[in-house]
């Protein structure tokens, strides 16, 4: 349940309680109102150590002194304006002496800015260089969960930790400063950071190992670039495990094929059965980067008494459901290969074959549906590439927008194949292109790239280099006249709004296009032809535009049947296979709450 802080006695204490959770137990504060907040949860805080000071220049240079001589992270806080920048010397030598020093300056709210008030100033980013990160949270009352501040904090202060240089938080507070009212206390848990760069230390092993061997019912959620070499890795820890994969479109995993621990069509599975509980799982491992998934994510957020550990070495902090109990900093592969090198093989109970289960009937559902009719839906440029991957294996750019999602629900390889790419780090509709010329002639093979129409409108100046080319891309553009991805969301009824200010006609014809750029070009206007056209390509190694014209609402609607298609069946071929997947009759709970299809 998401639990906003509502006033500043709660965000106070919250931020207090998870300092001093977190190993900050020392406290220098200086003397003034907007940090009032603080003064008074330091004073509620018993675990606290608190000295106050007058002079911020001295308050700063003695925390500094206090956080050498404990060699620990020693929290400064001030008030706003002038105040902040007195401990500017001290921010310094921290810097240049490698002294964990978490630094808090108080300040007055948004609305309060750049317009005369008193004491107030810009002290965003203040210390600029010479501390290791800088943020704002905003004052309350907040509407976001405050799990929020505390998966911050823990991120945080593992970086103090781990990096020996000062951290800046700003924190602005509205007036009242202190009230009388909502001091409810706000306790989340606190992400375990266990710290490392290629090895765990034989403790956290043991923790880790504990868990994994306690639990049964696990799950492996691998998300984007896990990393080159690891699928291998990641694949016999789930199977060591016994714990199924959900393996995202970029992490590298789908690539091996169709494993009886990679789970596809993870999304429908989801979407139609996820909420019943012999789904929910007490284990979920996170590998790597970016999750594509809503469904997964939203999913995840809701298994809230699962112990949910991070692999990842991306040094950001990445806790998308605000979930995670322990991350551990570390390559996905090193992390694989050190549990598959410590467990035995645990044996399988009925989980994995329950996923499994769902998944083979997908797997034949899905096509099914599609092949019912020639007509090139939006979905099938995708699936109509799978046939085509078992002969021929090659790498595949998706775009981003609805590209990537169709390769998220349903691009599932069931032989071995080439890596699967795209531009998730800001998700942008920008240089999808021109990243994909830049893959094909990295690796110099052929690519095939999906994109949509808007996606190759903003990116037509890449076509001259397509067009010099001597490794061929095979480009695919979904033309849906403008962004379709925007029909599915909230407000995809409202017609008006898109067409005149979100989503407007792109009005492409991607034909004069190619021609202007001399690069071939052809429409295909069912799946036979497409696939067709494909095959051709890839035999005379020519690179060339194929242009799939579809429509907006008829994509809606097709998405809808699909949905009721699997509605109706997804239990169907279930109960031939009982017995080899263990497979438990399931009682629909009444009312199944729906997940989110897509976000842009
Ligand atoms: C550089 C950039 N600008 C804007 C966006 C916001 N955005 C997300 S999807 C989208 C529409 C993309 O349309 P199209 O390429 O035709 O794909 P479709 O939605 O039709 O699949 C836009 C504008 C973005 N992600 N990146
Ligand atoms: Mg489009």
């Amino acid at each position: 349940m998401k639990k906003p802080c509502q006033t500043n006695n709660e965000y106070a204490n919250l931020i207090i309680s998870d300092l001093v959770n977190l190993g900050v137990s020392h406290f220098c504060i200086g003397s003034g109102s907007r940090s009032a907040p603080l003064a008074e949860a330091l004073e509620n805080n018993t675990r606290a150590t608190t000295v106050v000071h007058y002079d911020e220049r001295s308050l700063g240079f003695y925390a500094l002194g206090l956080a050498k001589g404990l060699n620990s992270p020693v929290c400064v806080i001030t008030t706003s304006g002038s105040a902040t920048v007195n401990l500017f010397p001290a921010v310094m030598e921290a810097y240049m002496d490698h002294i964990p020093l978490v630094v808090i300056t108080c300040d007055r709210p948004f609305e309060d800015l750049d317009r005369g008030t008193n004491q107030t100033c810009d002290q965003e980013a203040i210390f600029g260089s010479y501390v290791d990160c800088s943020k704002t949270i905003p004052a309350p009352p907040h509407t976001f969960d405050s799990a929020m501040i505390t998966s911050l904090l823990s991120y945080l202060i593992h970086r103090v930790k781990t990096t020996n240089t000062p951290i800046h938080i700003n924190i602005p507070f509205k007036e009242p400063l202190i009230t009388e009212t909502g001091s409810n206390l706000l306790v989340h848990s606190i992400t375990n950071h266990l710290a490392t760069d290629s090895l765990l230390c034989e403790e956290s092993l043991d923790y880790i190992i504990d868990i994994f061997s306690s639990f049964d019912k696990g799950i492996i959620i691998a998300g984007g670039n896990c990393d080159k070499g690891a699928a291998n890795d990641i694949l016999i820890l789930g199977e060591k495990l016994s714990y199924p994969i959900l393996a995202d479109p970029l992490s590298g995993i789908r690539e091996l094929g169709g494993s009886s621990m990679i789970i596809s069509h993870y999304n429908q599975i989801l979407h139609h059965v996820g909420e019943l509980s012999q789904f929910k799982p007490d284990v979920v491992i996170f590998l790597g980067g970016h999750i594509i998934s809503k469904n997964v994510l939203l999913w995840t957020k809701a298994l809230t008494s699962s112990h949910q550990i991070i692999v990842s070495d991306c040094k950001r902090n990445i806790d998308p459901t605000l979930s995670i109990n322990t991350r551990v900093c570390m390559k996905p592969a090193h992390f694989a290969k050190m549990i598959n090198n410590k467990m035995i093989h645990k044996p399988a109970c009925f989980y994995p074959g329950l996923w499994k289960s769902y998944s083979l009937n997908l797997n034949q559902l899905i096509p099914e549906f599609f092949e019912q009719e020639d007509t090139l839906y939006e979905p099938a440029v995708i699936t109509g590439l799978l046939p085509l991957l078992d002969t021929a294996p090659f790498p595949i750019f998706l775009g981003n927008s609805l590209s990537i999602r169709y390769g998220d629900n349903f691009l599932f390889p069931s032989s071995i194949t080439k890596r699967i790419y795209g531009n998730r780090g800001v998700s942008g509709i920008d240089g999808n292109i021109s990243t994909a010329i830049g893959i094909c002639d990295a690796l110099r093979t052929p690519v095939i790239a999906v994109i949509g129409d808007c996606t190759f409108l903003h990116d037509v100046g890449a076509l001259h280099l397509m067009s010099k080319q001597k490794t061929p891309l095979i480009l695919i553009v979904i033309n849906n006249n403008g962004g379709g991805i925007f029909d599915f969301l909230p407000y995809g009824n409202n017609k008006t709004l898109l067409k005149n200010k979100i989503s407007p006609s792109s009005d492409l014809n991607v034909g004069n296009i190619a021609a202007a750029f001399n690069i071939v070009f052809w429409k295909a206007d069912n799946s036979s032809d497409y696939q067709k056209m494909i095959e051709h390509l890839l035999e005379e190694k020519s690179g060339g535009i194929i242009e799939v014209n579809t429509s907006r609402e008829e994509n809606v609607l097709i998405h809808k049947k699909l949905n009721a298609y699997i509605e109706k069946n997804i239990n169907k071929n279930l109960k031939k296979e009982r017995s080899s997947y263990f497979f438990m009759p399931i009682k629909k709970p009444q009312k199944t709450k729906s997940f989110a299809f897509m976000d842009s």
